[in-house]
């Protein structure tokens, strides 16, 4: 079964012994992992076993002392607190913050309890925090959401691009997938940080913070200047290009080199690079999206690949790699910015559309998206929503401007934590404490970073009381008394077969997939995959001759005629002259080049970037990165902390990454205990001099508690994602 980590969406095999889990190796003959795997998949079983495991809900008594309850008085707990604030307040004081580490199946049930079944107008996701700006930006460039890469894409480029992404660390088996690439690959790490990936790639441009918009405009300068275009792939398949070429024209490398820090003659070869390149791809994460300008500075990127003609063919792509097991599930089934299944809640047919397959009255669906998360946190702190209903995440650690978070949760006259544990930090500040089993002790789907679908089972059963979310979800409808409207929702299963009748006639169309038997046999599947051949343009698969593709894993493996058998080791070295080179179980989007607006075309989407929110000054004259710290931490670290195994890979104490230029200046050595401070809190960390940060930067792993009360609360205008990654600072003996 899929990972329950990272979106690599690596699969694990589970040996059971007496139909108790006893062990686990990497899956051997799974398109995506090839029987590798990192340190949190080998120790994923492991963690299910830690001693504070939530076993039965808890609640806070007049007292404030939390006391197990019953899961009969928990709910109705739960339901009467709920409908009170409601009666009081309006439907809008009620709101969720869900996840993507859930399966599809529970995520849905959820938006669609919360929002159809309870009312709330309000629910959003961490996906928030990670994945708002890729969303957006595809959706603008793209008309869907839809990130149009296979990993196979790793292994075919000839020149990969990474933007403000450390996959060394974050995601470990796709770098093993760059690693098998057999052309000899200009790797190319665009991150201020010499972080592991930059360690090995064959180029690291060490850019200032947030000024990648600028480079990629004085880039697309020099490839328009040179003719290094694809004028043809510009004609046939795009809009809005001149306009572009027109406002990029500013662009100068002295400008260019002022705002990065980059030498001309590092800007001149990158352009060389992807000139020569037959096969580029860009690939993105989190020094892009969470960012004041996160979207601009994606859709800079998606504007070089669409102009120099490197989409829809093996090894190219505009690429966004998601983070969590399922962020694509939340993107596209949550039930939060989009309607179920990629769906529009501003367009009545989409409404309707829903509605009939629901068989609910249209009239309980909203008729636009929910608040993002940002909003929902400020509606506390205005009073405008006073319960709020947090599943799988841990917003009291891993949202922005930590102590100014805490005090707007505290404020709440209702907060309802569901996790798998009662110490996580948001959990520790609830009212009531709903018990929920983990990855391996139930049933679903996650959608990975190339789309694929992939299973999750049930292989343990979870401790005490603690029920799957999913069944959560289910006694909460029964509670609330709208159990009838979700009567079809009668299992994962079940549920899968609803949302494959939601997604016809989408993008993301995967009506072809019988069931999770089918999604077994063929090692998953990418969406789409729709049954009908006339679905939406687009949506069928096809190669560039027109011929229909489907996905084809797993024992089986059948592949595409002229293409290279599938071969599970990852030796079989691609064929030059073979139609694509890659397997029938990898299918990449737009390999017809055309878009999803409604004329087919992807668009050039551009403005002047912005000044950093928070520049360095003489009081704080340092700039805070934050990030992944290591392979053995996950985020907030409720769960890998609970590993004896991954604990011995990291530091135990925050620490902070420093220049030795900036420790000499403050008499700093590593080792030493030095404050960090910023406008909003100030944190004791473990300084450790390395070359690895440029002067005047420091970086703070985001899985210490402490990390998020230096940040500052600024977002994306229009993805309303955080920007985690640049903050003024400074830092004392
Ligand atoms: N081990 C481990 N793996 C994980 C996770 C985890 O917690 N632990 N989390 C998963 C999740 S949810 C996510 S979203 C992904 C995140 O995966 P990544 O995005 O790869 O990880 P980060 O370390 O957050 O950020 C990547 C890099 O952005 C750089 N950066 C900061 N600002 C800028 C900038 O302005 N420009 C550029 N070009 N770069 C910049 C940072 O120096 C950092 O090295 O990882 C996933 N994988
Ligand atoms: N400074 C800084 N902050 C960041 C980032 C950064 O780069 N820098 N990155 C941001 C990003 S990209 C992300 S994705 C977020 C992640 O932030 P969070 O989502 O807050 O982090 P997690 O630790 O993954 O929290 C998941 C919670 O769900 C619980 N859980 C796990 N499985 C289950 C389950 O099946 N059911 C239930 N009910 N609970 C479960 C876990 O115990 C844990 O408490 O952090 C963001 N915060
Ligand atoms: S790379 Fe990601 S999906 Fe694969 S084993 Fe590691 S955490 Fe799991
Ligand atoms: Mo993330």
């Amino acid at each position: 079964m899929v990972c329950g980590y990272c979106s690599t969406g690596c699969s694990l095999t589970v040996h059971l012994k007496d139909g108790e889990a006893v062990s686990l190796t990497p899956a051997a003959r799974y398109p995506v992992n090839r029987g590798v795997a990192c340190p949190k998949g080998w120790e994923a079983l492991a963690v299910l076993a830690a001693g504070d495991r939530a076993t039965t809900p808890l609640r806070r008594d007049p007292s404030g002392v939390r006391q197990p309850v019953g899961w009969d008085e928990a709910l109705r707990t739960m339901v009467e607190r709920f409908k009170a604030i409601q009666a009081q307040h309006g439907p809008e004081s009620v709101a969720f913050l869900g996840t993507g580490q859930m399966p599809t199946e529970e995520m849905a049930l959820l938006g669609a309890l919360a929002r159809f079944g309870m009312g709330m107008a309000h629910g959003d996701g961490n996906t928030r925090q990670c994945m708002a700006t890729s969303v957006v930006a595809y959706k603008q460039a793209f008309g869907f959401d839809a990130p149009p890469y296979t990993y196979r894409d790793f292994e075919e480029s000839d020149v990969i691009v990474f933007i403000g992404a450390n996959p060394c660390l974050a995601h470990p088996i796709l770098w093993e997938r760059v690693l098998r690439n057999p052309r000899d690959p200009a790797i190319v790490v665009i991150d201020p940080r010499v972080t592991e990936t930059a360690m090995q790639a064959t180029e690291h441009l060490p850019i200032r913070p947030k000024s990648d918009q600028a480079l990629f405009y004085g880039l697309a300068r020099l490839l328009i200047e040179r003719g290094w275009i694809d004028r043809a792939y510009i004609d046939a398949h795009t809009r809005d290009f001149d306009e572009y070429a027109a406002a990029v024209e500013t662009y100068t490398l002295d400008r260019v080199t002022e705002a990065t820090g980059l030498g001309a003659d590092v800007v001149e070869r990158l352009a060389e690079t992807i000139h020569r390149g037959r096969r580029v791809s860009f690939w993105w994460t989190m020094g892009v999206n969470q960012s004041y300008q996160g979207v601009r500075t994606a859709q800079s990127i998606i504007n070089l690949a669409l102009m120099t003609g490197n989409m829809g063919r093996p090894g190219t792509g505009a690429n966004s790699i998601t983070g969590q097991c399922n962020a694509m599930g939340s993107r596209l089934f949550s039930n939060t910015t989009n309607l179920l299944g990629g769906h529009d809640f501003a367009n009545p047919d989409h409404r309707a559309k829903v509605a009939r397959v629901l068989d609910i009255d249209p009239a309980v669906i909203p008729t636009r998206a929910s608040r993002a998360y940002n909003e929902i946190i400020e509606g506390i702190l205005r009073e405008r929503i006073k319960g709020l209903w947090v599943i799988c995440t841990n917003t009291a650690h891993s949202w922005i401007n930590q102590d100014q978070a805490r005090d707007i949760l505290g404020r709440l006259d209702c907060l309802v934590v569901q996790d798998m544990y009662a110490t996580t930090e948001t959990a520790r500040m609830a009212d009531l404490v709903l018990p929920a089993a983990g990855w391996g002790e139930k049933d679903g789907t996650f959608i990975n970073s190339e789309r694929r679908i992939g299973r999750i089972r049930k292989v343990a059963r979870a401790p005490g009381q603690a029920l799957a979310d999913f069944s959560i979800f289910k006694l909460v409808a029964e509670y609330w008394g709208c159990g009838e409207m979700f009567r079809a929702w009668r299992s994962p299963a079940a549920t899968f077969q609803i949302l494959k009748r939601l997604s016809a006639g989408q993008p993301c169309d995967i009506t072809g997939i019988d069931g999770y038997d089918m999604l077994d046999d063929r090692g998953g599947i990418q969406w789409p995959f729709p049954a009908a051949a006339e679905a939406m343009p687009g949506a069928v698969p096809r190669d560039q001759a027109g011929e229909r593709r489907d996905d084809f894993c797993g024992d089986a493996a059948a592949v595409l005629p002229g293409a290279v058998p599938h071969d599970p080791s990852g030796a079989t070295p691609p064929v030059e002259g073979a139609s694509t080179g890659t397997p029938a179980c990898e299918r990449r989007l737009f390999e017809d080049g055309r878009y999803y607006h409604p004329d087919g075309r992807a668009r050039f989407v551009y403005e002047d970037p912005r000044p950093l929110p928070e520049p360095p000054n003489d009081r704080f004259p340092l700039l805070l990165l934050t990030g992944r710290g290591s392979a053995a931490q996950w985020h907030t670290q409720t769960r890998t902390a609970k590993s004896a195994v991954l604990r011995k890979l990291y530091p135990a104490r925050v620490y902070v990454e420093v220049n030795p230029v900036d420790a000499k200046a403050r008499g700093v050595v590593t080792g030493d205990t030095v404050q960090v401070e910023s406008r909003r809190s100030r944190i004791a960390a473990t300084a450790f001099v390395t070359r690895s940060v440029q002067p005047g930067h420091l970086f703070v792993p985001m899985h210490y508690e402490e990390t998020n009360r230096l940040t500052d609360a600024v977002f994306d205008p229009y993805s309303k994602q955080p920007s985690y990654k640049a903050c003024a600072v400074e830092l004392q003996p």
